[in-house]
């Protein structure tokens, strides 16, 4: 595949505790930053996300007396899986695992950060209405397609690249640039999901520049 200045790599959620030894790590999640560091030497853009839950966030199963991570709830907007407290605003388990080196990113984005709505996508709250910004960047900007990798490939990589489709954006996800967390059957069912959608799977080695 042929990258142009109109593409953008969006790096997902390469945090601490995403990464082992972080409080909801993904297996070998720290193994995607070297795919990431080639992918990102092909783009002119790159902007990277930063999931960012205040204390007390609806994720976190610590909320909830009687449940457990990796449980689901029903919340107002949803359903919604419960997790261990993790990337809490300010804590070293949200920044960026020290080996990703991306300076040249233009824009960090945010989400998560509102208490009662997760967001597991870089575009919508898990309301799936309440917008981040991220598609208005991308068009105002003129920022036509959208590459995908980081963390969790079965959760904010792919919700992401799904609202990118639903935004009109064309999106592929750089497959070995992620990580699964894997649980209750999530990577078959979103990558129904990816199908239907056309969402576009690659490998790293594929992207070509000229
Ligand atoms: C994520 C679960 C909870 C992710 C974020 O980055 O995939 N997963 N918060
Ligand atoms: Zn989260």
């Amino acid at each position: 595949m042929q990258i142009t200045s109109e593409d953008v790599l969006v790096v997902v959620d390469v945090q601490n505790d995403f990464c082992p030894g972080g409080a909801l790590a993904v297996p070998g999640g720290d193994a995607v930053i070297d795919v990431i560091h080639r992918a990102a030497r092909k783009f002119e853009h790159v902007v990277l996300t930063q999931d960012w839950h205040p204390r007390g966030h609806c994720s976190f199963a610590s909320r909830y007396p009687g449940h457990a991570p990796l449980e689901t709830i029903d919340l107002p907007y949803g359903r919604q899986v419960l997790w261990t407290d993790h990337c809490v605003q300010g804590t070293k388990g949200a920044d960026f695992h020290p080996a990703l080196h991306l300076p040249q990113a233009e824009l960090i984005l945010r989400k998560g950060f509102h208490v009662g709505i997760d967001s597991y996508s870089a575009f919508f709250e898990n309301d799936r209405a309440t917008a981040t910004g991220l598609g208005g960047y991308l068009r105002e900007r003129g920022l036509k397609r959208a590459f995908f990798a980081g963390l969790a490939y079965d959760f904010c990589v792919g919700y992401s690249a799904l609202d990118a489709r639903r935004l009109g954006f064309p999106a592929t996800i750089l497959r070995d640039g992620c990580k699964a967390i894997d649980t209750d059957g999530s990577v078959v069912r979103i990558e129904r999901e990816f199908s239907a959608a056309g969402v576009i799977l690659a490998e790293e080695a594929t992207l070509q520049t000229t």
